[in-house]
């Protein structure tokens, strides 16, 4: 349940937020496949309120307040998402899909519209899609006076007091464990190939165990008999909280949001790159087959907190994404967004609730592309920049290699080996990087990924270097230049 179960050759994912299904599908084959990314975790797919209140009209956090476990969303139908999983998995491609088991919906008036057409009563807490009703929630076993989470340095509450006001579901009850486990083993039977697992934190690792080691293996239409679903459980560790994301890591990976948090926090110029040498389980981080790591998410590229980088500060967020990439720490996710406008009010972005771009009648806009194959109409799509890609490359060529070779400046200015398959050099300094370094690679001339892109005809787009026998090259990045990165690796040869 660790294992993404990604092809070798293929070792990052992308959350493509928001997507349509029949869009992911076509980017699976376009695009996806070709530059060698290995999966996609696609938003949650379960039916769920449509939310038009006031200003706030589709907001994308409606999907998630589930109403039931019927595939129905702006994402598309049942059909359109097994047609996804299908044409993703023919090119190699793994779907994982979020899926929200804490809580069902928040509060909403009688009448209030789903994704689907199911009804629902939060009132009375019934939800005949599944079917749930009140006897299935936790309200019983919560015991603050406002009924919803008020301390999260108590555990008990966190798992069984409401998360911002939403029903919350009892994983303890063997009919819920059902409920859940029919809706996961159906998506299972569609071909997916695993799970992110909303919310997680606000469930009982036990429950969840009980829950995720009894599913299914995956469909055999396109995995090994046997194979265990992949799972990655959201747990945001607060560091003054009893929680610990090591507590799910016994059932499956773990978001690690620590990592993203240090690098915002190295390449904002608050701690020297120097230090990065050892990021990881050294830092007190999960141990990295068991982690998942990403830059930013789908919530903190919106609260930006902590200082976490996102793509409105595209310098950083890049070099600090090559950096991920390049480092063997975890495992990978990309984030692909979609822009929205902020508008600060007392220190808080208002529109942060902004839905993907959309018609008029609500409808979600599929991503048009430019000629250099990056999105427009509203998508940022940060997994089509080259110095992104061409790094997911990078690290499907370094797989299997650690790290070696390490320099720094003292400061900011670093640079490392894998093996003697590839090389990255980062400047974050305001000083130009001109070194001579051991890139560890043979003889020859590379193209750098980062600046440019190997052609087909073998020949360089961007800056180049040239390896001597002893595996040294002169290595240049100044501080004017549009990138602070630079990479080599085995097949960026020319
Ligand atoms: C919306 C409205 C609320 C309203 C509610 C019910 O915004 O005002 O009360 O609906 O009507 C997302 C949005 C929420 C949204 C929800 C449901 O972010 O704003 O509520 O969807 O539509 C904690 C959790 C963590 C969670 C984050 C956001 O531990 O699991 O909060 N992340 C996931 C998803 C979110 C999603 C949910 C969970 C809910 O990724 O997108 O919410 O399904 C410290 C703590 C953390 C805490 C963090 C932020 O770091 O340690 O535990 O994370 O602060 O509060
Ligand atoms: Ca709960």
């Amino acid at each position: 349940q660790w294992d993404p179960h990604v092809l070798e050759n293929r070792q990052a994912m992308v959350h493509l937020f928001e997507w349509k299904y029949p869009d992911v599908a076509k980017e699976c084959e376009d695009f996806l496949a070709p530059k060698g990314y290995g999966g996609v975790q696609v938003s949650p797919s379960s039916e769920c309120v449509a939310v038009y209140q006031g200003q706030v009209q589709r907001p994308w956090w409606e999907r998630y307040q589930p109403v039931s476990y019927k595939i129905s969303s702006r994402s598309g139908d049942e059909g359109s998402f097994r047609d996804m999983v299908a044409r993703c998995n023919d090119v190699g491609v793994r779907i994982y899909t979020d899926v929200v088991l804490n809580h069902m919906t928040g509060d909403h008036p009688a009448g209030t519209p789903t994704t689907g057409d199911s009804y629902f009563d939060s009132g009375a807490e019934s939800y005949p899609g599944v079917p749930y009703s009140a006897f299935d929630f936790n309200d019983a076993n919560c015991h603050t006076a406002s009924g919803s989470i008020e301390d999260y340095s108590d555990a008990e509450q966190v798992r069984n007091c409401k998360l911002s006001g939403m029903k919350d579901l009892n994983q303890g009850k063997d009919y819920v464990r059902e409920m859940i486990m029919e809706y996961l083993n159906r998506l299972i039977s569609y071909g997916v190939a695993g799970f992110r697992v909303d919310a997680s934190k606000h469930m009982w690792p036990g429950d969840l165990e009980a829950i995720f080691s009894q599913l299914d293996d995956l469909s055999t239409d396109y995995f090994p008999a046997g194979t265990r679903p992949f799972v990655v459980f959201e747990v945001i560790e607060g560091e003054w909280e009893s929680i610990k994301a090591i507590d799910y890591a016994g059932i499956g990976r773990v978001t690690e949001f620590k990592y993203g948090r240090e690098l915002g926090h190295s390449f904002r110029g608050f701690n020297q790159l120097k230090w990065l040498r050892n990021i990881g389980e050294d830092w007190g981080m999960l141990p990295r087959h068991e982690s998942l790591v990403f830059i930013d998410n789908h919530d903190n590229q919106r609260t930006e907190s902590n200082g976490v980088l996102t793509f409105r500060v595209d310098k950083w967020y890049k070099m600090a994404t090559a950096f991920m990439l390049g480092f063997p720490y975890g495992f990978t996710r990309v984030m692909s967004s979609y822009y929205w406008d902020q508008y600060f009010e007392g220190g808080r972005d208002i529109n942060d609730w902004t839905g993907p771009p959309q018609d008029t009648s609500f409808d979600i806009i599929s991503p048009s592309f430019n000629p250099d194959g990056s999105c427009a109409n509203g998508w940022i799509c940060e997994h089509r920049w080259r110095e992104i890609y061409n790094m997911v490359a990078f690290r499907n060529v370094v797989h299997g290699t650690d790290l070696n070779d390490w320099w720094d400046n003292g400061n900011n200015q670093i640079a490392f080996c894998r093996g003697n398959r590839g090389f990255v050099a980062i400047n974050n300094e305001g000083a130009d990087l001109k070194e001579t370094l051991q890139t560890c690679l043979a003889e020859g001339t590379y193209c750098d990924v980062i600046s440019g892109s190997k052609t087909e005809a073998g020949s360089c787009t961007g800056k180049s270097v040239q390896v001597d026998s002893s595996g040294y090259g002169y290595i240049e990045i100044l501080n004017s230049e549009y990138d602070g990165a630079l990479a080599i690796h085995m097949d960026s040869k020319l």
